[in-house]
């Protein structure tokens, strides 16, 4: 039996992200589907609340001494500098999955103080599965994957996240500037895929002014371990209460922290 205490825990993820990937899966594109409003196109399913509490569960029988944050439920045990937290969003993406779109993901990270030690991003609907360990690299599908060489603005294509967390006005600035130095940019409404497809090479960066850290903790890693630069987003209260973030490939991180640094509180 593997002794190492990350290893068991990234062992158990695997696992469990599957069966919330599957227990997701039976509500996708459900007629029957159930959905609720926490504000202002902030949605959430049956699917959110059922596949979170599948996840805290299973965690507390298996390592009752790991506090855990979730999207819908919030804190459970005491997190504390040297224990682990597992840091969940059931579904990343609701608005998509309740449209029946099939960008959504399930994503589990477990954080150690302030650093991602492993991350997990499950794309049911598209079949694919990112795994990443701090220091042991970062998979798609148990391929090895990493960012695009792309460092040029002329040819980067950047993800944009944005919530009503934040005013429009900063988003629409951020929007301005990318296309005034010749970046491109999109929105796909998920920030953890938006970093695992950073990761893949897919886009070359991910930017949003405010963003929760059940919304990164598996991408952060899953970016970092793929050969991304990655905003310092743990500094301060993060984890209770979120931060900006920027990832990107090396090469773009000054002309990016120069243009989108000034929109970011705390400074990138
Ligand atoms: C979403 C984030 C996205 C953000 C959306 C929303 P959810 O999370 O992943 O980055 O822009 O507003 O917060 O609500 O789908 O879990």
């Amino acid at each position: 039996m593997n002794t190492d205490p990350l290893a068991q825990r990234l062992e158990l993820a695997i696992t469990l992200v599957r069966e919330a990937g599957a227990r997701a899966m039976r509500h996708f594109r459900s007629p029957d589907l159930v959905t609720a409003s926490k504000g202002l196109q902030d949605p959430v399913t049956v699917a959110d609340r059922e596949v979170e509490r599948h996840l805290v569960d299973a965690i507390a029988q298996r390592f009752p001494s790991d506090a855990v944050i979730g999207e819908e439920g919030g804190a459970h045990g005491t997190v504390r500098v040297d224990t682990p937290v597992w840091v969940i969003d059931p579904i990343d993406g609701t608005d998509n999955f309740a449209r029946g779109l099939p960008l959504w993901c399930v994503s589990v990270g477990v954080v150690v103080g302030s650093r991602a030690e492993f991350g997990l991003i499950l794309a049911p609907a598209l079949d694919e599965f990112y795994v990443a360990r701090r220091g042991h690299g970062c998979t798609r599908n148990g391929a090895p994957v990493h960012v695009s060489s792309r460092g040029e603005a002329g040819r980067a294509r950047i993800n944009l996240g944005y919530s009503r967390r934040r005013p429009a006005a900063g988003h629409l600035q951020c929007i301005e500037r990318l296309l005034a130095n010749d970046f491109e940019y999109s929105r796909l409404g998920s920030g953890a895929l938006g970093l695992a497809y950073v990761a893949d090479g897919r886009f070359d960066g991910y930017w949003e002014a405010h963003i929760n850290s059940w919304d990164v903790a598996a991408g952060l890693c899953i970016a970092a371990e793929a050969g991304a630069w990655v905003s310092d987003f743990f500094a301060g209260d993060a984890l209770h209460a979120g931060n900006p973030i920027l990832a990107c490939t090396p090469a773009l991180a000054a002309p990016l922290r120069r243009l989108l640094g000034p929109l970011s509180t705390p400074a990138l």
